[in-house]
């Protein structure tokens, strides 16, 4: 079924190899869907009408593989993009899985797994950028702790930072015109993880040696886990310019990481970040790091990964609508009127400023006794998303 809610290549969706190609395995149970392949999957993202894929090293070359191995599935994934015209966005390491990184990888108190870190995440940058990524994703799924006994999270910080600082150097280098965005996560699977919010890291990137050639990748699943207002997250860091990448996703409030389906759960938190994305011309990939229920057979897979992007186009289409309507619009016209009576108040300091701030007369009971209308516009809002206006 093709309809104005059907995702073309300029909506810019992606997915990640380890989204679509997961297997349902879980803290409590086994895989309920078998294993497909890397270039299976890229064929059944074209299948859905995906614009790209992205993939962490050992999604797409296991960490073991032979050299002939590693050849046969690169021929095999490069064949699957040329056939279906997908591209690869985005990249990223798994610092994360093998037991090696139990206690961390650039933050592990062992030197010797903070140099294997970034042994494997140079050879993992070299592999995005052959195939094609612009963007490159630090995830630091275990850079955190259970006690605080055991790590000096100044340390941490200090590792963290010399380790990019270093896979920034290696990429000027090596020539890459390459954009690292770091994604925070405030716990699991470690009990606390360092930089815990996107606003953690949007301090952190200006510690660096070169903050220009990073950002963030904010994931809605994490922000809500730390009980944040995601779309605020995401606007701090477009007025930063730091806003490299999003995933995009959906949970419940007071969970675990669900990654469930975007839309899935917070209809009302998904319209207002796609509405910010598409009023400010965010000209990024829509990458949907989720996963389908576990109940789902590899056709759900499919309706996972429709349902994702149909949702975006909707409430694209809502934020159009709000936009557009008229009673919306002159509400909030009313509500930002200015009658010009404190432009002279207004912008940056100057001591002739100060004084007459400080010697204006302000009516304050008139000013506090104005009715917003907000339960107005949000009840418009509302009934916009529900489809009866
Ligand atoms: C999980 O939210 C993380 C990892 O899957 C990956 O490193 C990153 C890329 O989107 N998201
Ligand atoms: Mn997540
Ligand atoms: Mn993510």
């Amino acid at each position: 079924m093709s309809d104005i809610y059907s995702p073309r290549p300029e909506h810019k969706f992606t997915f990640g190899l380890w989204t679509v190609g997961n297997t349902g395995a879980d803290a409590f149970g086994e895989a309920v869907r078998s294993h497909l392949s890397a270039a299976d999957l890229v064929y059944l993202l074209g299948e859905v009408g995906a614009y790209g894929v992205n993939f962490h090293d050992n999604d797409l070359i296991p960490i073991d593989a032979t050299a002939s191995e590693r050849a046969a599935i690169l021929k095999a994934f490069k064949k699957a993009l040329s056939d279906t015209g997908l591209i690869v966005p985005m990249a990223t390491t798994n610092l994360f899985g093998n037991p090696v990184f139990k206690d961390g990888a650039f933050t592990s108190n062992d030197p010797k797994v903070r140099a294997y870190a970034l042994q494997k995440t140079m050879h993992a940058i070299d592999l995005g950028v052959e195939l094609g990524a612009g963007v490159y994703v630090f995830w630091g799924g275990r850079e955190g702790i259970e006690t605080d006994a055991a790590k000096d999270p100044v340390a941490a910080t200090k590792r963290f930072r010399e380790a990019l600082n270093f896979v920034c150097e290696y990429a000027i280098d090596q020539g890459y015109d390459l954009k690292f965005a770091l994604e925070a996560k405030p716990n699991e699977p470690r009990g606390d993880l360092y930089f815990a919010t996107t606003g953690a890291y949007l301090g952190f990137i200006e510690t660096l040696d070169h903050p220009e050639m990073v950002g963030v990748n904010p994931e809605m699943a994490h922000e809500q886990m730390a009980g944040l207002n995601f779309m605020h997250a995401v606007a701090q860091a477009w007025e930063a310019g730091k806003l490299f990448h999003i995933d995009l996703n959906d949970q419940n409030y007071a969970r675990f990481d669900q990654d469930w389906r975007f839309g899935a759960q917070n209809l009302k938190q998904a319209f207002f970040l796609v509405k910010f994305l598409e009023d400010v011309g965010y000209a990024g990939s829509r990458h949907f790091d989720a996963h389908a229920y576990r109940t789902e057979d590899h056709e759900g897979v499919k309706d996972f990964a429709r349902g994702c992007m149909r949702t975006y186009l909707i409430l694209k289409e809502k934020g159009a609508r709000f936009n557009a309507d008229p009673d919306i619009q002159t509400l909030l016209a009313e509500i930002n009127a200015d009658d010009g009576s404190v432009d002279a108040l207004k912008g940056a300091y100057s001591a002739a400023k100060a004084a007459a701030i400080k010697a204006h007369a302000f009516d304050r009971e008139a000013i506090a006794t104005r009715g917003l209308q907000y339960e107005k516009l949000d009840q418009l809002t509302v009934e916009l998303l529900l489809g009866v206006r």
